[in-house]
């Protein structure tokens, strides 16, 4: 992908982006249910339980739009949040987690392939979150050549970055760089709030980009 660049034009548009509204639009189990609302889509992918609905809140601002949970790979659900009334954030059911029922387990791979498929188009960027504490597992290894065959514009965010130490971090990050196809990762912190301006600057750049000169994409700031 493109890196940001952090020219004057660019900081001049930021200015201007503020998140001026987000909601939970609806969970979805089948594709016939997805909202028919228009605009451009960011998904969040990861393991169950890395914390992706947490980042989600935090991007957004907000506390409890997206639900956390302690107890992982319950939902195989598809949540959209629609955000600025003009693209959606995109809650993808995570992998990985060995508990869950193998039809549950089976049923995971086509649901997110098609949908990653079916709207590949209006696909804005992929984030691809993993823990910063762990060495990625081989299905976050999958998942990544998986987007990058796919054509899918992608960033990999390392959560849970508060739990590591500034030196222990930085290893980290190279490590997860390294195992995950070379590409710039962003550690970042639900928590804290670490990473999120940068994830933003990922962000209204892929927006404006999907949206095209045309488009009325209101993207927002991080906070
Ligand atoms: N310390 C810390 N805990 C986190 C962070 N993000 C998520 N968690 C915790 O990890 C658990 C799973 O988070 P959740 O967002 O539900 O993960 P999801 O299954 O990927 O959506 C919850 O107990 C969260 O409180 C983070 O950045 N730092
Ligand atoms: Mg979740």
């Amino acid at each position: 992908m493109q890196r940001f660049r952090r020219g004057r034009g660019v900081r001049r548009l930021r200015d201007r982006l503020k998140i001026k509204s987000c909601r939970f639009q609806r969970s979805v189990y089948r594709s016939e249910d997805e909202p028919r609302t228009t605009g451009p889509d960011v998904v969040f992918l990861g393991r169950s339980n890395v914390g992706k609905s947490s980042l989600i809140n935090r991007l957004l601002g907000t506390k409890k739009l997206a639900k956390t949970s302690s107890q992982p790979g319950k939902t195989q659900s598809v949540n959209f949040y629609r955000v600025n009334e003009s693209f959606h954030f995109v809650d993808l059911p995570g992998y990985g987690y060995a508990r869950v029922p193998e039809s549950v387990r089976n049923s995971w791979a086509p649901l997110v392939e098609n949908f990653l498929r079916r709207r590949r188009d209006r696909i804005a960027l992929a984030l691809l979150v993993v823990d910063a504490r762990r060495a990625p597992t081989a299905l976050d290894a999958t998942m990544r050549s998986w987007l990058a065959d796919a054509g899918i514009p992608y960033v990999v965010v390392a959560t849970k970055a508060d739990k590591l130490a500034a030196g222990a971090r930085a290893t980290a990050v190279r490590e997860i760089e390294e195992s995950l196809g070379g590409r710039a990762c962003v550690p970042a912190s639900a928590t804290t709030g670490l990473g999120t301006r940068e994830i933003w600057r990922y962000l209204d750049g892929a927006l404006v980009r999907t949206a095209g000169p045309a488009g009325r994409v209101e993207s927002s700031r991080g906070n």
